[in-house]
């Protein structure tokens, strides 16, 4: 489908056509975007913009006799104007008052996985917004419609390529596509988007240096001129991404060399130029035999890294999953979370539905951050990624209705209290994309506050992961990674299903500071989202409600498909224009194959193994 100013709308459709191509700064940007609000027929009190340079990111929004005045700095005073904007247009409450409205993390990111041949890593959006044919390639028109969204939410860093630097990615630091580059960061330049770039950590090899370790003379040089020639063309870079040691990608354990010794070899490169240098911590043995039982994949990077708190130096900063798995749908929060006190922290999130649906399934995220953030020791995490669920779709996010995973990342990024009320948070994005009457409003509200649990239900509940195709991680496969050296392991067998990782067990949560290691070390306490992912239970065990496991695990199923089906129905009674609709109920069709896929394969799996009936005698195929 074409994009056009119609439709590529996100979020802001009282804003159309794009933003002005002449800004510069995010001050005219905010002038500029008050005017297209206006002549777009968006009935405006009198709106007087207040730059204050020293204000920054921070806005005020005051009343005055006739409207409002934003104050803010670069581009605190773009936020403001986008806030007071899309709150008249939805008719909420405008927060005034006399204390400015700060971010909580200071680096709020959207991590692309685009390659550069253009496909992306785990994307249902399409193809790369930035690359195409080994080569940087984007539309500066859509690049400042993107800006937009971003800058509507706060977001304030963009890495625009994979960690997995495939080749010939690994030129975006290299002089031959500097230039490109740089304007590419001019086009984001003036929605206070800087951009970071994903690196190969290994990188000096290919220019004649035999080795990559960090503490060898020439490969510091070699970073130090490389860093230097990257800032000259652009200059306000937020830094470096790192994938080392993971999954195949090349690191400092090569050189018997820990993370430190790497990430402060990159960092003091970028230093000089006030440069970021963020390092993932998603290192595990992804080679594992599933015959090994020592081995658990969830402890392994609490193993690499807690040891090292306050060995990084003040530009590092360290990129942690949420969960010590993978973006599984239930998982507790990473305990490297809590073991780092002296080192700056990052906690990465996933907007792209890898495990969560593909942008197929519907799954708002928005109550699954509330309980990472109701957990998170907030006052030493600086920082948030998400993956993007981003491409070249008409409307960036393939599902129409997979924009309010963005939209709520980028509020809660700022704010993270505010995901305490996600029902808000999704309604306003209802009422800012759509033009809904209040009842159906309410049924889109409804929908998406209820599909993360229909979701749960139907493809991972009590905590159990992985029961997805390998590599493709869509739909059901119970016993795909049982035998693959991924450490993706339920074990399910006559017995029972789940893995001990109680003090008795693998001793995994024995990571956790209290109250959590008591709460997950006890299957009495552990909530019962997390119960298989701690525990190991027998079928007949019999959960908080009374009802046995096994039965927990047919009941869970049959009501994911009944929710799924229920969607259906809530979705038929919406009026969304087009092409949201088609693309909506297209999706929805899957959705309600894929459920009822999950409801049947699984409950046959754990029938086949239990030998137990279904209780209310469903059916159940043997
Ligand atoms: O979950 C895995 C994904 C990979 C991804 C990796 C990572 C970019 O399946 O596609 O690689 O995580 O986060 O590095």
């Amino acid at each position: 489908m074409n994009a056009t100013n119609d439709i590529c709308r996100s979020w802001l459709p009282f804003l159309p056509g794009d933003p002005a191509e002449t800004v510069r700064c995010a001050y005219d940007m905010a002038r500029s975007e008050l005017n297209i609000a206006r002549e777009s027929g968006m009935n405006l009190p009198q709106i007087i913009l207040n730059l204050q340079e020293d204000m920054g990111e921070s806005f005020r929004i005051a009343k005055t006799e006739d409207g409002y005045q934003v104050s803010g700095g670069e581009p605190g005073v773009l936020y403001g104007t986008y806030r007071l904007l899309m709150a008249l247009y939805a008719k909420e409450k405008v927060v005034c008052g006399t204390t400015p409205c700060k971010p909580f993390y200071g680096l709020r990111m959207i991590n692309c996985w685009d390659n550069a041949e253009g496909t992306v890593e785990r994307g249902y959006a399409g193809m790369s917004l930035f690359f195409d044919g080994g080569r940087l390639s984007y539309d500066a028109r859509r690049m400042r419609q993107l800006g937009r969204m971003l800058a509507s939410v706060g977001l304030n860093v963009l890495c625009i390529n994979n960690v997995n630097v495939h080749d010939p990615a690994h030129l975006l630091i290299e002089e031959e596509w500097l230039p490109e580059l740089a304007r590419l960061a001019d086009l984001f330049r003036p929605f206070g988007v800087r951009l970071m770039l994903s690196i190969d950590y290994a990188q000096p090899i290919r220019h004649g240096i035999p080795t990559a370790d960090p503490l060898d003379e020439a490969v510091q040089n070699w970073w130090k001129k490389q860093a230097e020639m990257v800032y000259r063309y652009v200059p306000d870079l937020a830094g470096f991404l790192v994938k080392a040691d993971s999954e195949h990608r090349p690191g400092p354990f090569t050189y018997g060399r820990n993370h430190a010794q790497g990430a402060n070899m990159l960092a003091r490169a970028l230093k000089p130029f006030g440069g970021w240098l963020v390092w993932r911590c998603f290192v595990y043995n992804c080679m594992q035999d599933w015959r090994d039982t020592q081995t658990d994949r969830p402890k392994a990077a609490y193993e690499h890294y807690a040891w090292l708190d306050g060995r990084f130096d003040d530009n590092v900063i360290l990129q942690i999953k949420n969960g010590p798995y993978d973006f599984q749908v239930s998982e507790p929060v990473s305990p490297l979370l809590y073991a780092m006190p002296q080192t700056h922290l990052a906690v990465e999130v996933q907007l792209a539905q890898e495990y969560t649906g593909q942008q197929i399934d519907l799954y708002a995220m928005a109550p699954m951050w509330k309980e990472l953030f109701r957990d998170l020791p907030a006052q030493k995490v600086m920082a948030v990624a998400a993956v993007s669920n981003l491409g070249r779709d008409w409307n960036f996010t393939g599902h129409p209705f997979a924009a309010v995973n963005l939209f709520t990342y980028g509020l809660m990024a700022w704010w993270p209290d505010c995901v305490e009320d996600s029902e808000s948070l999704m309604r306003l994005w209802v009422k800012l994309t759509y033009r809904l009457s209040e009842e159906q409003e309410n049924t889109l509200v409804d929908m998406l506050l209820n599909s993360r649990s229909i979701y749960a239900k139907y493809a991972a509940n009590l905590g159990l992961g992985w029961m997805v195709y390998p590599h493709t991680h869509y739909g059901p496969n119970p016993g795909g990674y049982e035998f693959t050296p991924w450490g993706t392991y339920h074990k399910a067998d006559r017995n029972g299903v789940g893995v001990d990782r109680s003090d008795k067990g693998t001793g995994y949560a024995q990571q956790y500071p209290e109250p959590f290691q008591s709460l997950y070390n006890d299957p009495a306490a552990c909530p019962d989202e997390l119960l298989l992912f701690f525990h190991r239970l027998s079928y007949d065990h019999v959960m908080k409600d009374g009802r046995t496991l096994i039965q927990r695990l047919y009941d869970d199923h049959f009501e994911g498909l009944a929710g799924a089906e229920h969607l259906a129905e809530q979705l038929a009674t919406l009026d969304l224009p087009e092409p949201d609709a088609a693309e909506a109920h297209k999706r929805m069709q899957q959705q309600l194959h894929n459920a009822r896929e999950w409801c049947d394969i699984t409950n046959t799996f754990f029938h086949r193994y239990s030998g137990v009936e279904d209780a209310r005698g469903r059916t159940i195929y043997p």
